[in-house]
């Protein structure tokens, strides 16, 4: 079975704790669940994680290029900061789909730069916890298109 990386960047564990009205009731294990539930339907295995620090990103976005077929990435505010992340992003030469809860554009125009954009497959913002299941569903068409092309 195809597997896909789900990473999650900083503070996105605070998620049902705080701040609602911007990123919805859920927590990052009800996302987690959603996930796990899509994927199954989908055929795709997930790894699915979530850390505060940046290295610890970059470390598994290079994990990903050798064991996943596939990367959901929601990086928190190293989104709007992180050349690190876009260089990791960049050689792990998968495709990516960028996954934001909040609309980012219509949010503080700090927020509308997006490292992790330069090196996404598509980008999904705005659509709270659904996002992360939509993202899955666009994953595993990207993963067949791909397997259709190579035996071709
Ligand atoms: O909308 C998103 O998913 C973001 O990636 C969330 C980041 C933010 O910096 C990005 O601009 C957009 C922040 C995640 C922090 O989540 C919190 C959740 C509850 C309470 C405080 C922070």
């Amino acid at each position: 079975m195809p597997t896909v990386f789900i990473l999650n960047g900083p503070n996105l564990n605070l998620l049902g704790v705080r701040d609602p009205s911007i990123y919805g009731r859920d927590t990052l294990a009800d996302i987690e669940e959603r996930c796990l539930a899509r994927a199954a339907a989908l055929e795709l295995q997930i790894d699915f994680r979530q850390t505060n620090h940046e290295g610890q990103l970059v470390d598994w976005i290079q994990e990903a290029r050798e064991s996943a077929d596939g990367i959901i990435l929601n990086a928190g505010a190293l989104t709007h900061t992180s050349v690190a992340v876009l260089d990791a992003l960049s050689a792990a030469q998968l495709p990516v789909i960028e996954v934001h809860l909040s609309n980012i554009f219509r949010r503080e125009s700090f927020r509308h730069h997006s490292y992790v954009s330069l090196a996404a497959t598509g980008i999904i913002c705005g659509l709270g916890a659904q996002g992360y299941e939509r993202a899955l569903d666009a994953l595993a068409n990207l993963i067949e298109q791909e397997s259709d092309e190579a035996n071709q």
